[in-house]
């Protein structure tokens, strides 16, 4: 799938500093440590409605990583996934009556520009479920003849399904109890339910065709595949076996997260898939977490039709901490353009060498992105009339992605 422009990214001088980042998975800040090439999967939308903020608040986390893995010399390869063939995006197109694949071509042009506009950094591989449907399915394969995975008895659609058990440590990933699991599994697309199955937390790995759905043909006859073994398969089939970095919303956690990890580690035999399990909190609205099913949704490309500056739009998400659950409101983007405009006005002023200020920011996104301790070093940059400003533009521009010149 077509990616969207990067953003020039400027040099700035000195030395980057080694990314510590929340790991999900042992519940502390450890640091990155990837080689030459940082690997990062990071979850992509399901393309059934246009961008919201949450969505574009998790986009930016993970472009943060990558910007100071940049700034560390690192080079990044980034995979990004589109799941554009699921049960949501059917449900909707089939609400609305139009077409499913002509519904998530158009969603995902509106996040593409959406993403430019915001000047988030593209995936090199940016890789739609559908696109990836044959190799998927070589993975369905390679887990039944491994002995990990097995049919429902049921015999008009005899689904394929994954036994947890056989990754020998399922739920390292999120630590979560079962009866947590459980009541997640039901709520985020499980089926903990389905007649037949092993393990109630046993996630779906090929549903074979239905009349009206869309299916391929497959080893395992004509069908569609689960939703985790699409991320395990997109990351590890480019990235390697093992990552740097498994990113998402904390939405994710369990099952998706679990379950793309288990998947990819039973078929490559190495542990742990991803070395840093890192998940963004939820951006909410009155109260209530943004999401599509709720419909309280404030969009991208509405703030951008409204006239909105992008660059004002990551400021008010950054404003708050990353893993912080935390609202948006016409309040936090009044106070994002008041300081857009206060850093602006600093941004080519001359005065004395302000790279300390830098270093600053350095030290403070290196700390699992601390970035409300970057917005109050940048306030005081901006508030000081001796401190010069073109060198503290061109990192807000490296570091943060925020254009001020
Ligand atoms: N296609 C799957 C991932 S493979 C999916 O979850 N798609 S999504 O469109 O529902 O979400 C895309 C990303 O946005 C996910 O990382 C999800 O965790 C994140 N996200 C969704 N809602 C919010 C929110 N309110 N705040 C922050 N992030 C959110
Ligand atoms: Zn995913």
């Amino acid at each position: 799938m077509q990616s969207w422009p990067s953003p020039p990214i400027p040099g700035i001088p000195g030395a980057g500093r080694q990314l510590r980042l929340y790991d999900s998975a042992t519940g502390e800040v450890r640091p990155t440590d990837p080689g030459p090439t940082a690997t990062m999967y990071v979850c992509g939308i399901t393309p059934y409605d246009a961008t919201h903020l949450g969505h574009a608040a998790t986009y930016l986390t993970f472009d943060l990583v990558h910007r100071m893995w940049l700034d560390a010399g690192h080079q990044v390869h980034y995979v990004q996934n589109i799941t554009d063939v699921d049960d949501p995006l059917l449900e909707r197109a089939n609400r609305d009556g139009v077409y499913w694949g002509k519904l998530a071509e158009r969603e995902i042009g509106l996040f593409r520009d959406d993403m430019t506009a915001l000047r988030v950094i593209p995936p090199a591989d940016y890789i739609g479920a559908v696109e990836a449907v044959d190799e998927i399915a070589v993975a369905v394969r390679q887990l039944i003849d491994a002995g990990a995975a097995y049919r429902v008895p049921d015999e008009q659609y005899p689904d394929v399904y994954f036994d947890v058990t056989t990754s020998g440590h399922f739920g390292y990933e999120s630590r979560y109890d079962e009866a947590t699991m459980l009541h997640l599994s039901a709520e985020r697309g499980g089926d903990p339910e389905r007649p037949g199955k092993r393990h109630p937390l046993d996630p779906l790995l090929w549903r074979m065709a239905r009349p009206d759905e869309p299916s391929w043909d497959s080893p395992m006859g004509p069908g569609r595949p689960g939703w985790h073994i699409e991320c395990a398969v997109i990351a590890a089939n480019r990235l390697g076996p093992v990552i740097d970095l498994q990113g998402g919303g904390s939405d994710l956690i369990f099952p998706h997260h679990e379950c793309s990890a288990a998947h990819a580690e039973v078929l490559s035999g190495k542990r742990p898939f991803a070395r840093h399990y890192t998940h963004a909190g939820m951006i909410g609205l009155d109260g209530e977490k943004m999401s599509k099913s709720r419909g309280n949704l404030v969009f991208v490309s509405r703030l951008l039709h409204q006239g909105v500056d992008p660059m004002a739009m990551r400021l008010g998400l950054l404003a708050g901490h990353y893993r912080q659950d935390r609202a948006w409101s016409d309040e936090v983007l009044v106070a994002a353009e008041e300081r857009l405009s206060r850093w602006r006005a600093a941004a080519g002023r001359a005065g004395a060498d302000a790279d300390g200020v830098v270093e600053a920011m350095r030290e403070r996104l290196a700390d699992d992105l601390d970035t409300p301790a970057v917005m109050a070093a940048l306030d005081a940059w901006a508030a000081d009339d001796r401190l010069a400003g073109p060198a503290v533009a061109a990192a807000a521009d490296a570091l943060l992605g925020v254009r001020l010149i």
